[in-house]
């Protein structure tokens, strides 16, 4: 195996024995392989495309698929094998339509190669050996590293992408011409030789794409669910039986609500899930009573704890522990071998029934609460009063201190830096980035809160809107308002995040806890002297580089 996709990755170089993250080699290697057979599928459906030829079935597995080999989503050796399996039946399904719509037009199809004819084999122990053969160490070995740390960047970020497509896609919202697009860059990714400024290029232009795929996402959670409102959200467990919902998907929560209406449990976000407690159409069920736990890293220590049963959406699952195996559930694209999975059918009774026979809590903790809900709407309705603070000057600056949480120790730079922002000064905030700090007390400035949660790592859409109506107000562009990017990376999603910062022009972003590793210095150099990307480097610094 060999994977450097997450920042958690081995020594900052690459995962070659077993992942960090607890991915087994076999389901590394299956991963890898997946992505070749999809990149196969997509060369023959780009083709296809430009022939008006199109199936929404292989448009929407290959979305599945990159989601599926996203950091802490899938860890189950079978069900990569049943995904290496479909996605070969896909494949040669691509290749007739292709060739059909050749035939229907007249024209001698292209005779394809590479992971357009690739065997990977039909036995699990043959799919691994096959995937050993197309790792990104081995397409290193072929391009070069910087190639190859370019190609991954651009493949991370459609991973990254098409997860928002997936809970958008789920809410039923679809963009026919995202799908075009998945095609046409994993077509792309499927050459044998590169350029760096092509490569370059088509990175940048991921970042454009993904900015249309949060958008969507956005339109999908805002139209099923109403604009996010500021709200209080306990952070203290009360009395009776309990659900905890961890991942990003809504819709999964909302069934759930639904289904344990009445039924005397109680259902509480984690991590991701937190921001839905500021949708309209989510907080209007009452047993939705709060939110419980840290960002995805602690889950370890908090789901044993926690007395009642736990849903996994998406990602960041880890490692069970045999303590509450028998509670823990996945559904939609994750999976960890022997914990029991919803299907698509979205019937959650074996969940209610490990909750019912729970404990629950005994009784109420004393009520703490922390706000939510300031999603672009949210913000951009004080936009006025916020302006006429700037121009008073009684709101000096901006800082977005958004992103991934994760596990390494310099993750405490984004706990110390949010506390020694000046009290003139606005955190916005998104991702589960924001449990280094969402729970300290961070006051208001004449009303307007001083930590402003805007939501999920996809609300960076919200982020960026409301970033341009302020610089619409100031007649100035983004770069020339008071505000700061610092941003924490840990998973693919954060890879598309940034191409889109990237596309927009946002300069003189700070990046941290480390650079990602498949980012090799020449290109980090040109976003440097481009964009003026840079490192973390100590909260006091950076404070003093921005505020002067
Ligand atoms: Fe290692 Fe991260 Fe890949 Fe897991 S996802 S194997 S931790 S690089
Ligand atoms: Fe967190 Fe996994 Fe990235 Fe949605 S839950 S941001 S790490």
């Amino acid at each position: 195996m060999f994977c450097y996709q997450c920042e958690q990755t081995a020594k900052g170089t690459g995962c070659t024995v077993a992942g960090v993250c607890g991915k087994s080699p076999e389901v590394s290697d299956m991963q890898d392989l997946l992505i070749h057979i999809t990149k196969g599928i997509s060369m023959y459906a780009h083709r296809a495309r430009q022939l008006g030829a199109k199936d929404h079935e292989i448009d929407t597995f290959v979305v599945e698929a990159l989601f599926s080999t996203i950091t802490n989503v899938n860890f189950d050796e079978n069900r990569m094998e049943g995904l290496v399996k479909r996605a070969v039946e896909l494949r040669e399904k691509a290749r007739k339509m292709y060739e059909d719509s050749c035939k229907k037009a007249g024209k001698e199809p292209e005779k394809l190669k590479g992971p357009a004819t690739f065997d990977p084999g039909s036995t699990k122990e043959e799919m691994v050996a096959k995937g050993e053969e197309v790792t990104p160490a081995k397409g290193a070995e072929k391009h070069g590293e910087v190639i190859q740390g370019m190609h991954d960047l651009i493949l991370f970020g459609l991973k990254g992408s098409a997860a928002y497509v997936d809970h958008a896609h789920v809410l039923g919202h679809e963009d026919d011409e995202i799908y075009g697009f998945f095609h046409d860059f994993l077509n792309y990714l499927s050459s044998d030789s590169f350029k760096l400024d092509d490569l370059i290029a088509r990175a940048l232009d991921a970042g454009k794409w993904n900015i249309r795929v949060m958008e969507l996402l956005d339109r999908a959670n805002t139209g099923g669910y109403g604009d996010p409102v500021p709200t209080k959200v306990r952070i203290t467990p009360v009395k009776g039986k309990a659900i905890l919902v961890s991942g990003h998907d809504l819709r999964d929560l909302e069934l759930l609500l639904q289904q344990t209406e009445g039924k005397g449990i109680n259902i509480y976000t984690h991590g991701e899930m937190l921001p839905c407690h500021g949708y309209p159409e989510l907080k209007k069920y009452s047993h939705l009573v709060g939110n419980y736990g840290g960002a995805w890293q602690d889950q370890q220590k908090e789901f044993d704890e926690f007395p009642g049963a736990i849903l996994m959406t998406t990602n960041c699952i880890q490692r069970p522990k045999e303590s509450y195996k028998h509670r823990i559930f996945t559904t939609g694209l994750v999976a960890w071998p022997g914990v029991r999975h919803i299907g698509p059918d979205k019937d959650f009774t074996p969940v209610i029934e490990a909750a019912l026979a729970e404990e629950g809590f005994t009784e109420d903790a004393p009520e703490k609460t922390i706000m939510v809900g300031f999603g672009h709407n949210a913000v951009l309705s004080v936009a006025p009063q916020i302006i006429e603070k700037v121009k008073e000057g009684k709101i000096r600056h901006f800082f977005l201190i958004g992103g991934c949480d994760g596990a390494k120790s310099g993750r405490s730079y984004y706990t110390d830096l949010a506390k020694q922002v000046p009290k003139d000064c606005v955190i916005l905030t998104l991702a589960c980035g924001k449990y280094r700090f969402n729970k300290l007390d961070f006051g208001d400035i004449e009303g307007i809160p001083r930590l402003l949660d805007v939501g999920q790592c996809n609300d960076a859409y919200s982020a960026v809107k409301i970033a341009q109506a302020l610089a619409e107000a100031f007649e100035t562009d983004i770069n020339s308002l008071p505000l700061s990017l610092i941003l924490s990376w840990y998973e693919q999603k954060a890879v598309c995040i940034l191409l889109s910062l990237l596309y927009l022009g946002v300069k003189n972003m700070r990046l941290g806890p480390t650079l990602p590793a498949f980012v090799k210095p020449p290109v980090f150099e040109f976003l440097q002297k481009e964009f003026n990307l840079m490192p973390i480097t100590t909260p006091e610094e950076d404070l003093k580089a921005i505020l002067g």
